[in-house]
């Protein structure tokens, strides 16, 4: 049986990287069995294109993963799917939660024929047998044999065959520049962010998240030898495409275990495993010097921290109140001297807030190392105990927010403010945050440092702004670069200079820094196609 996995586009930003659900399905899948993969984020298809396909390439089983956010445009292709005669399955976070909705029995339409209920490492194989025999079941729940929910250990983790898997939609170098591209340096002809991951659960249970309630309080990581395994083959495959591979680790903390975590960096270490890596490590984590050191020196360049607030109020408010406002300075400071650097996630709307709460934000966050803040707003995500509070307030504006998905806005009423009050927030804190004034602010607080860590900076800064502000077209990238053009002009006449790439970096060093050319590479694959990047607010 031919069998389509789809995960659909979100509709605001074209994503950077693929989702891990599909690659672990396909490696779960038995053998007999062909699995092809379709990104909506990388590969744009509406409904009458997905029926086309599956039409055109006899596909037998479609299995569609969505967040709450995409979950219309997951309905609405399951839809057309199902309209063509091909059955679907459902599975991710939000029909986990809302199982009767996507199986028509909670009064409206039928979008899926089977769905998969929490973590599907072990339902997958069923399903696919299921479906191939034509006797799929509605619900598939991970049990064990006496009936209870079981998850996977993560102990006998798959080998995802990253050497083989087609990876032709997930490369963020544009396609007419790829020929050169691979001839600098080791190569830069492709350009992939992986996720991967080390581990899942977190015990933390904050309010507004989905984590503890779908993966557990108890956490399972995977053994340190799969991991660094897996890193091993994704840097063979980029360097045998002569390309470049960067890693996500998707953990929900990656650190909640600091002494797992440093033994898992040691090991990459040791194995010469190291890649540039991305991960979401809470604030209270980050106090361990040693970890930080590990941290650089195994590759990590960013880490993303679920700030959330600077008021310990708010943060108590929704359960986070082992974040410590005050030392968020510290902790950036310490990750800056290794030349690591954070994207701080912020969200407004919470109870506490009050008019002016994303000015007062961004006075903080002026006084950091330069980084990548992004703002949101509070989410009430089906399920969870925020979801639960406001319902039972009568605080819900829009109680279905997912069926009619609006980006950026909110779907419950603010104590202290009002909802337009909020959404200003949100907007004058992306409006200041990236201005052409902060953005030269971010590149000179790097001054002491060499060139690249500068043009770095600038470049995270410029394709981030593509989470708020409109970057898919030629014009808005001209528009982006006519309001820098100072930055761009002071970094282009210091590239001129002798040994400007080249000098040695003023903190404490962590893994050699790409070169010039690569840098520019970069910068073309962000922007040359318009692809933007977008990180979650923890
Ligand atoms: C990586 C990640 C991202 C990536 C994007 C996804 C990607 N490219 O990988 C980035 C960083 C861009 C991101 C962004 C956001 N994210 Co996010 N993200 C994650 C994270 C940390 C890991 C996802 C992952 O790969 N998990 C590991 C895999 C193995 O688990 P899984 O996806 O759940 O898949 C398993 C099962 O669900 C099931 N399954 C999943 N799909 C399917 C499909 C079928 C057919 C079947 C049978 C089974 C199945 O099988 C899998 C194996 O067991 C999760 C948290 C988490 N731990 O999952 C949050 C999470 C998914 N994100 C979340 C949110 C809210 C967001 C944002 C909206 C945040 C924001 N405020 O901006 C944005 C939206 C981005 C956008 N523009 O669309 C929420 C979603 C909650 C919900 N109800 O929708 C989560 C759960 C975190 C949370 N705090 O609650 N995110
Ligand atoms: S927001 Fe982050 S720290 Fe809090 S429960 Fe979710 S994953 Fe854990």
């Amino acid at each position: 049986m031919k069998i389509l996995l789809y995960n659909p586009d979100n509709g605001v930003t074209r994503n950077f990287m693929p989702h891990l659900w599909m690659f672990l399905l396909q490696a779960l899948t038995p053998p007999g069995h062909e699995v092809l993969l379709v990104d909506g984020n990388a590969q744009a298809m509406d409904e009458a294109g997905i029926a086309q396909f599956v039409r055109d390439n006899n596909i037998g089983l479609v299995g569609i993963g969505a967040m709450t956010r995409m979950i219309a445009k997951a309905y609405r292709m399951a839809d057309a799917v199902r309209a063509a005669g091909v059955p679907v399955v459902m599975g991710g976070p939000h029909v986990t939660e809302m199982a009767d909705e996507a199986l028509g029995r909670d009064g409206g339409p039928r979008h899926a024929d089977a769905v998969a209920l929490g973590e599907a490492d072990a339902t997958w194989p069923r399903i696919v047998e299921d479906a191939a025999r034509g006797e799929l079941k509605d619900v598939y729940a991970p049990v064990d044999a006496f009936g209870q929910e079981s998850k996977p250990t993560l102990k006998e983790y798959p080998v995802i065959p990253w050497q083989s898997i087609d990876l032709k939609q997930f490369n963020l170098v544009p396609k007419a520049a790829k020929a050169t591209l691979q001839k600098i340096g080791e190569g830069w002809g492709t350009f992939r962010l992986i996720p991967v991951e080390s581990g899942r659960g977190c015990p933390y249970g904050c309010e507004f998240c989905t984590v503890t309630g779908f993966f557990g309080d108890s956490i399972r990581f995977r053994t340190n030898e799969s991991v660094v395994n897996e890193l091993l083959l994704l840097k063979a495959r980029a360097r045998s495409e002569k390309g470049q591979m960067a890693v996500f680790f998707i953990d929900d903390n990656f650190a909640i275990n600091i002494k797992r975590t440093k033994s898992l960096l040691r090991d990459i270490i040791a194995a010469g495993a190291q890649v540039h890596w991305v991960a979401q490590i809470s604030a209270n984590l980050l106090r361990d010097e040693e970890l930080v050191d590990l941290i650089a020196d195994s590759g990590g360049k960013w880490i993303f921290i679920g700030m959330e607030s600077i008021d310990p109020a708010n943060l108590k408010d929704v359960n986070k109140g082992f974040n410590k406002p005050g030392e968020y300075g510290a902790v950036l400071e310490r990750l800056a001297q290794r030349n690591v650097y954070a994207i701080t996630s912020f969200i407004f709307g919470m109870d506490n807030d009050t008019v002016g709460v994303a000015e007062r934000t961004l006075e903080q966050v002026r006084t950091w190392p330069p980084g990548l803040p992004i703002f949101g707003l509070l989410t009430p995500l089906p399920a969870t105990p925020l979801y639960k509070r406001l319902e039972k307030a009568g605080r819900l504006t829009r109680p279905k927010h997912w069926q009619e998905f609006i980006p950026f806005a909110m779907a419950h009423t603010p104590l202290k403010m009002s909802i337009e009050e909020a959404h200003a927030e949100v907007s004058h804190g992306w409006d200041e945050a990236y201005s052409p004034a902060a953005l030269a602010h971010a590149v000179e607080s790097l001054n002491d440092q060499p060139l690249g860590y500068r043009v770095n900076i600038f470049l995270a800064r410029l394709c981030f702004r593509g989470i708020y502000f409109p970057m898919m077209g030629k014009m808005a990238w001209l528009k982006v670069i006519a309001q820098n053009r100072r930055t761009i002009f002071k970094l282009v006449r210091e590239g001129f200079k002798a040994g400007a790439w080249r000098g040695r970096p003023a903190r404490i060093p962590a893994i050699p820094l790409p070169q010039a050319e690569p840098v520019v590479a970069i910068a073309q694959a962000a922007g040359g196609d318009g692809r933007v990047i977008a990180f979650p607010a923890d």
